[in-house]
């Protein structure tokens, strides 16, 4: 296993679930950690709380993946001690709205498509050519079973993170002669603040994960921390984890 202390990781969408779980796991590696979202309140908090329960070198970031000015600006401005990014975990993303496609709000479309996709390409686009210049570097993406699959009243959301699955796969490639390691994590139900932006209904929200035990954000962070500690000569092209009661995006068994 390859030590993760003192590398420099980068993580978007930190505020709530699987980000905020991979900044904890990856911390509680010895790694010092650049932690992003929206709201700046939120990051400063869980730096503090990384910082204090882990001894670690926390740098808490303001950053909306939808703007590429700020993306730019944001790790264009990194200081020398931070700029050397080993690790980039791509993991800010949502889906809003669960409608058939002829029903959906279109500006769902854009949201989930700026930040799942867009987000994803231009926050990669800003951190890998220093990885290529350092001959060093791990992309992680946080896909999904919904890039594996499409489901009714998913459209776009399945579209992003097939768009996520071939965004890896492509990139793979290219960067295969650059001591670049991409993966993907692709999780199915994990019980976050997901469903609740997804729904904007708690009770619709509460049953998705009714009559089983989802996943939790702490489980996809121990599969991220797996895929970027293998000995070097190992990739994780890929890990798919479903709770133990769900077959499929659309089969689970509930008790
Ligand atoms: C979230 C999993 O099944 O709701 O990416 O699409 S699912």
């Amino acid at each position: 296993m390859e030590s993760l202390k003192g590398k420099i990781v980068f993580i978007t969408g930190v505020s709530s679930g699987i980000g905020k779980s991979c900044a904890y796991a990856f911390a509680a590696k010895g790694a010092n950690v650049i932690i992003s979202a929206r709201r700046l309140e939120i990051v400063e908090k869980v730096a503090q709380d990384i910082r204090a329960k882990f001894g670690v070198k926390v740098f808490a970031l303001k950053l909306d993946v939808r703007s590429r000015e700020e993306i730019d600006k944001a790790v264009f401005s990194l200081s020398d001690e931070w700029k050397a990014i080993d690790i980039l975990i791509n993991n800010a993303g949502l889906a809003k709205g669960m409608n058939k496609f002829y029903e959906d709000d279109a500006d769902n479309w854009d949201e989930m498509i700026d930040t799942n996709v867009k987000g994803l390409l231009f926050v990669t686009k800003a951190i890998l050519p220093g990885m290529i210049e350092r001959k060093f570097g791990h992309i992680i993406n946080i896909g999904s079973i919904a890039g594996h699959e499409a489901y009714p009243k998913g459209a776009v959301y399945c579209a992003t993170k097939h768009a996520v699955d071939a965004i890896t796969r492509s990139l793979r490639m290219d960067t295969i002669d650059k001591n670049i390691l991409v993966s993907t994590i692709d999780a199915g139900l994990v019980e976050t603040n997901f469903s609740n932006i997804r729904f904007g209904d708690a009770e619709k929200a509460k049953n998705v994960y009714k009559g089983l035990t989802p996943l939790t954000g702490d489980d996809v962070a121990d599969a991220v921390v797996f895929c970027a500690s293998r000995p070097a000569h190992v990739n994780i092209a890929e890990i798919t984890l479903l709770a133990a009661r769900q077959a499929s995006a659309t089969i689970s068994y509930r008790e």
